[in-house]
């Protein structure tokens, strides 16, 4: 029998048919287990690429997998469709847009239809939609009403040139995206959402995300940056000014030897005022101002400083030390005041160096002396605290304690904790988003509007073509309303929201997408929530995984959901690399996802993509395994067709032992495919277990001429089920070829005997330099480096080997292991 395996004729069958009778759709059914299945969805950047296919073929597998495991699954998709590239693509090509925009979200649309993932299509999210951006403007208000939004002066990135404010990501190596000028810094009025609130919940909760990666976890934690210290109070010699400092390590207070303070802090003018200092000061400022943050706090960075002439007076033992300006202490950091030690502080130590102030140990490391003329470099440990008067002698966790307390007497201090964690600048001075809802009254001061009056649509007849002018400043029909409260003439917010807000509760809104009357439906969200599992890249690490936890607890604090967080396993899938790099188009490596669909099938794309490598590493490209994976396909198609003829009457014949090897073999394969799919999601490995399979079954297509139906009926089922999450376009076609009605995505995911299922047993042959010296019973399956451990624990090998260095130790799989000893 003669079958060719015609995908592309497939793929577009069935494509079409679960499109028509939407197949994939799925509704809450009170008292069935639910699994809610998510991957980070993408922004409408043009076309997928591997890193997206990757993605979503991890994800449906996961989803189709846990559907046939009798779960109501939950596996939607969306665009995260504002942003910059959009903009840009305006700029430059003249296209608005949402044009833009939407021709893209098509594009990527068929795609994924084309890759066949398992998507309830019904509840397609697209952030740029009014009916979707107007609840983030409604969020924006709540968080506005509770004191979590506000506006603040803040330093941000100036292009003098353009005059307008430029994000982070608009400045490249110092220097305007679009002019090329060199950006400032300025003090400018920007929206915040108070995430800080939520610093301590935020880091504690994470302990509770058991299924999450240890390092995305770290990553966060560090990011929160949670610290314990002490706020100590400092006095201006001469001038009746207290200056605070939060350090975290009061123990190292006597060898403070000068103050450092950050060149913004608001006392520096105060301190100058009048002096001969004050022109160098100003200069200083003027100089740090124009560095950004990042610059100011690489350790590579030249430390930097400007003595002010004045001098503070140290709390512990009235010692006068001068005070000075430094590139590396931030206004945004603790109080943007530190007591330098630099004996014991890195920074303060190449501080010291450069300008020649004095060093001074105060923690003495144990067994190892330390003396300040030989130090190359602070010492940063703890240690016994010396120099330090009545505190000399005592570790430094102890000294901490005994100083805070003594600070607190006095009332000099107090001990505090400290997050690095800041708040969330969302205000963007950009036209592709979603705008804030707010207007400026003379009267009345900042006026939400009113929620009545939702969504704040964009204006469409804007003009990009004018260098520098943010397009929504100059339309007056824009910019010019009522005041909602007073009714005068009042001007409309301008800037528009970062569009991490909008990815920050999308995966609530797939519970309800369509709901009219709130952000999302809480019934239907108690049903799915929490995402069980979510999938993404790890440069999501921090912002959008932190946001959306913010954006959780918040939500859930004004009542509307009752979970804490979002995603309760996280998996943070490898970048697909070809020839070692990444995939880009600067380095010319990158392979089209619809050329390989086209050449070989959107099954075999997902077969390799799957089999390359495990989720979670990194996967090298390569040609000849899509090949491979291709050839296997084509492998299955034919074996089956052939095996089709047998499997139509029952013929009753007696199992033989080919028979019950098949047997075997069926529940060994489903066991571990099961396992590695649910316990590792070792796609991978369960893959190559299913080619075991089907060698196995072509083994027995070949030796067995008198063919068990019944057997042979189980194994082609079992087959075509346990393959159909990675391949379903070839698995749909099988499925009804042999002559089932209902989609294979209805079928359950088979269970295993464990009678069946145990693994066959061999005997272990174990040698000692090459004479048989040992039986072991083991089972068929066992791996190289069981069969080397059990080989060496065995008595009998045991009394060969004593006294002996092992040298070597050979093993052939399945049967014998050659100890080599010297
Ligand atoms: C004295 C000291 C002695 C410090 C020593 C460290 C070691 P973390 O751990 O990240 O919270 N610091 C405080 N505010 C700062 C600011 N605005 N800009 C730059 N540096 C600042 O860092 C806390 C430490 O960073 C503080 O403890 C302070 O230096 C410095 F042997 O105080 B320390
Ligand atoms: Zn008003």
């Amino acid at each position: 029998m003669k079958a060719t395996y015609n995908f592309a004729e497939i793929e577009k069958k069935w494509q079409k048919r679960w499109d028509g009778s939407n197949i994939y759709k799925v509704f809450e059914e009170i008292g069935k287990p639910k699994k809610y299945i998510l991957e980070m969805f993408p922004y409408p950047s043009g076309e997928l690429h591997m890193g997206h296919v990757r993605n979503y073929t991890i994800g449906d597998v996961i989803a189709r997998f846990n559907k046939m495991s009798g779960y109501n699954v939950l596996h939607p998709i969306g665009y995260d469709a504002f942003g910059l590239p959009a903009e840009n693509a305006a700029i430059s090509q003249g296209v608005h847009p949402k044009k833009w925009t939407y021709q893209n979200i098509d594009t990527m649309r068929n795609q994924l239809k084309s890759l066949g993932i398992s998507y309830d299509w019904e509840r397609e999210i697209i952030t740029c939609e009014p009916d979707y951006h107007k609840w983030g403007q409604w969020i924006f208000l709540k968080f506005l009403e509770k004191g979590l939004a506000y506006k603040k002066k803040s330093s941000v990135n100036w292009c003098p040139s353009c005059e307008t404010v430029l994000a982070n990501e608009q400045v490249k190596n110092g220097f305007c995206w679009r002019c090329d000028s060199f950006v400032e810094k300025r003090e400018l009025e920007q929206w915040f959402f108070k995430i800080t609130d939520y610093a301590k919940e935020l880091l504690n909760d994470l302990e509770e995300l058991e299924g999450w990666p240890e390092r995305v976890k770290i990553m966060q934690a560090n990011w929160i940056g949670r610290s314990e210290g002490a706020l100590v109070d400092f006095t201006v010699k001469g001038l009746n000014e207290k200056i605070t400092v939060y350090t975290t390590r009061p123990d190292t207070l006597f060898g403070a030897t000068f103050f450092l303070l950050a060149p913004e802090h608001p006392l520096v003018n105060e301190l100058v005022k009048g002096t001969p200092f004050a022109r160098e000061v100003e200069e200083f400022k003027k100089k740090i101002a124009r560095k950004s943050e990042i610059e100011r706090t690489s350790e590579e960075m030249e430390k930097e400083g400007c003595f002010t002439g004045v001098y503070a007076i140290n709390p512990v033992n009235n010692e006068e030390i001068p005070i000075w300006l430094a590139n590396y202490v931030l206004m945004e950091y603790g109080t943007g005041a530190v007591m330098a030690v630099p004996a014991h502080d890195q920074r303060d130590f190449e501080f010291a160096q450069k300008y020649n102030l004095p060093i001074k140990v105060v923690i003495q490391p144990e067994g190892i002396s330390l003396d300040v003329a030989t130090t190359k470099e602070a010492y940063i440990g703890e240690g016994v605290m010396v120099n330090s008067e009545k505190f000399t002698g005592m570790k430094s966790s102890e000294g901490t304690k005994a100083l805070i307390k003594d600070l607190e007497e006095k009332g000099k201090g107090k001990a505090s904790v400290n997050y690095r964690l800041r708040d969330w600048l969302i205000s963007r001075q950009r036209y592709w988003g979603n705008p804030i809802p707010v207007v400026y009254c003379d009267r009345c001061g900042i006026v939400p509007i009113p929620e009545s009056d939702l969504p704040v649509l964009l204006p469409e007849n804007v003009d990009f073509t004018k260098k520098g002018i943010f397009p929504l400043i100059t339309l007056e029909e824009f910019v010019n309303t009522k005041c909602p409260e007073c009714l005068s003439p009042a001007r409309r917010e301008t800037d528009t929201m970062d569009t991490f807000t909008c990815s920050s509760w999308y995966f609530l809104r797939y519970t309800s997408p369509h709901e009219e009357n709130a952000p999302f439906n809480k019934e239907t969200a108690r049903y799915w929530m929490p995402v069980d599992q979510y999938i993404g890249g790890i440069e999501h690490a921090v912002m959008h995984l932190l946001y959306a936890r913010f954006f959780t607890k918040v939500l859930s604090d004004l009542g509307l959901c009752q979970i804490r967080e979002p995603f309760i396993n996280l998996l943070t899938q490898g970048m697909v690399i070809k020839d070692g790099a990444k995939m880009s188009k600067s380095k010319g490596n990158v392979v089209d996802p619809n050329y390989i669909i086209s050449k070989y099938g959107a099954d075999t794309a997902r077969l390799f993509i799957l089999f390359a490598a495990p989720p979670e590493k990194e996967l090298e490209w390569s040609d000849q395994g899509v090949e491979g994976c291709y050839r296997f396909l084509n492998r299955v198609w034919k074996l089956v067709h052939e095996m089709m003829p047998f499997l139509k009457d029952e013929i009753d014949v007696e199992m033989d032992k080919t028979d019950e090897n098949l047997k075997h073999m069926i529940h060994r394969t489903i066991k571990r495919v099961t396992e590695d799919i649910e316990e590792r999601f070792n796609f991978n490995t369960a893959i190559s277990r299913i080619m075991e399979f089907v060698n196995a079954l072509q083994k027995y297509n070949e030796e067995r001429e008198n063919k068990n139906s019944r057997v042979l009926k189980e194994a082609i089922n079992t087959l075509i089920v346990i393959l159909s999450p990675f391949a379903p376009h070839m698995c749909e076609e099988l499925w009804e070829k042999i002559g089932n009605k209902e989609s294979v995505y209805f079928e359950s995911w088979p269970s295993f005997d464990e009678r069946w299922a145990q693994a066959e047993e061999i005997n272990l042959i174990v040698q000692v330099n090459g004479k048989v010296r040992d039986k072991i019973v083991v089972s068929a399956d066992i791996t190289k480096e069981e069969m080397e451990n059990q080989a060496l624990s065995s008595e009998k090998i045991k009394k060969y080997v004593e006294g002996k260095q092992v040298k070597n130790v050979i093993v052939v799989p399945g049967r014998l292991v050659n100890i080599v000893t010297a």
